[in-house]
């Protein structure tokens, strides 16, 4: 979009930024100043629907009133200690997220990318100290097309060249298998393999859903051979796609769960890797921390983020909007779309081929009140707050027949 198109006062924003911004993103030309539940207005006025969530990080809507109080509340009394002395406020929150995901013990962190190092972490010394795989000989299996954050570790494993180039020398000690393919996995593994990091349903690689029984199955090979099952559900977890865990449409408990984004409720960035003892018994004090991880005000944030996410049901409420917006979607008829994909609110729309790239429709969607980002070339994710109402759902797709029919 020509930049000498926009208002002055988001151009004069847009200028700043890009003067004194690093420029490793390319965000849609609009300036938010104000959010609330499903809305955000930008700094001309304009109201939109947030269709993005910040990538499932908003589940309980812009500043939710219960987790903002907690945090107001928690910001008068203590806000960071270190782990070097306790606080008041980690226990009930561990506890909570123990008792909320049925595992014996968490190590609380802050953005995703670190707690899917602590699994990595947790999963190589289990290896060694208790699987006996030799020492600094662990292996673990990642999908083609993953995403799990992007630290040089991470991208080390990453299938996607732009996340790579430059960032040299990675680290050893992964190994890549198409997602969604059984045998692929299972021809994988080698007597030094010691786990299997895996997204339920992959986000940034374009909303891709595996085939049924693709964790179920995977899961089963990891409890026969002694491997981590471990799944990231840093986006697709906390009612997202229906279900407190895309893990639990299979009925799937993994060994290591990677929790984050909405954890933090859209105030505080709050993750986790969750296990039991097994696992978690690798570590010693001193062996793995964070300056901020498990603070008291993350922890007071935590707890009212995952509150909600319970007593306002809202997986259930993922599941059954997702399920008729999917439909509604598909009902579109759109010539410009090949398939509509996803699970609850979790919705990926992938644009042909012939009709071009996704970013023009999420333009015209954003002239049109909607925000929703591409990901990859060709998929409009739709992920909106899961307390959407179906009241805005329907206005909403008012706008996108309209993008999409075009
Ligand atoms: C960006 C993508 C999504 C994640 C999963 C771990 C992390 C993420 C499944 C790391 C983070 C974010 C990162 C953000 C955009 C967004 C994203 F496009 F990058 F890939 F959602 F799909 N596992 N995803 O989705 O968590 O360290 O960021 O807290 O880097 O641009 P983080």
């Amino acid at each position: 979009m020509p930049t000498s198109t926009l208002p002055p006062k988001t151009l004069a924003f847009l200028e700043e930024v890009d003067r004194f911004g690093a420029h490793n993103y390319k965000p849609l030309p609009v300036v938010v100043e104000r959010a609330e539940g499903v809305w955000v207005w930008d700094v001309e006025g304009r109201r939109y629907l947030d269709m993005l969530s910040a990538y499932s990080a908003l589940n309980q809507g812009h500043r939710h009133p219960a987790i903002v109080q907690a945090a107001k509340e928690q910001l008068d009394r203590v806000t960071l200690t270190s782990r070097a002395f306790h606080n008041d406020q980690m226990g009930p929150f561990l506890k909570e997220v123990a008792e909320a995901t049925g595992f014996a013990k968490v190590l609380p962190m802050n953005t995703g990318a670190e707690a899917v190092e602590t699994a990595i972490k947790m999963v190589r010394k289990w290896a060694y100290q208790v699987k006996g795989i030799p020492e600094g000989k662990a292996e673990i299996v990642v999908c083609e097309n993953n995403f799990h954050g992007r630290t040089t570790t991470i991208v080390s494993f990453s299938s996607e060249p732009q996340y790579r180039n430059g960032f040299g020398p990675f680290t050893p000690g992964f190994r890549m298998v198409p997602y969604g393919d059984v045998e692929a996995f299972r021809a994988a593994i080698t007597p030094h393999t010691a786990g299997f990091l895996v997204e339920p349903i992959q986000g940034e690689g374009g909303v891709v859903v595996p085939p049924a029984g693709y964790l179920a199955r995977t899961r089963e090979i990891c409890a026969e051979r002694g491997i981590a099952f471990m799944a990231d559900e840093i986006q697709t977890g906390l009612g997202r796609t229906g279900r407190l865990f895309c893990c639990d449409w299979e009925g799937v408990r993994p060994d290591v769960l990677i929790v984050g984004k909405a954890l933090g409720g859209g105030i505080y960035p709050v993750s986790a890797a969750i296990a039991d003892d097994e696992f978690m018994g690798v570590f010693r004090p001193g062996d793995h921390g964070s300056t901020f991880g498990g603070n008291p005000l993350a922890a007071a944030v935590g707890r009212a983020s995952l509150r909600v996410i319970l007593e306002e049901r809202l997986a259930e409420r993922a599941a059954e909007l997702g399920a008729w917006f999917m439909e509604e979607l598909r009902a579109l008829d759109s010539p410009h779309v090949e398939e509509v994909r996803g699970k609850g609110l979790l919705i990926g729309v992938v644009i042909k081929a012939s009709s071009g790239p996704a970013r023009p429709f999420c333009e015209a969607l954003m002239e049109r009140g909607i925000l929703a980002k591409e990901t990859h070339e060709q998929v409009i994710r739709f992920a909106p707050p899961l307390v959407i109402t179906r009241e805005v759902l329907e206005e909403a797709l008012l706008a996108i027949r309209e993008v999409l029919a075009a």
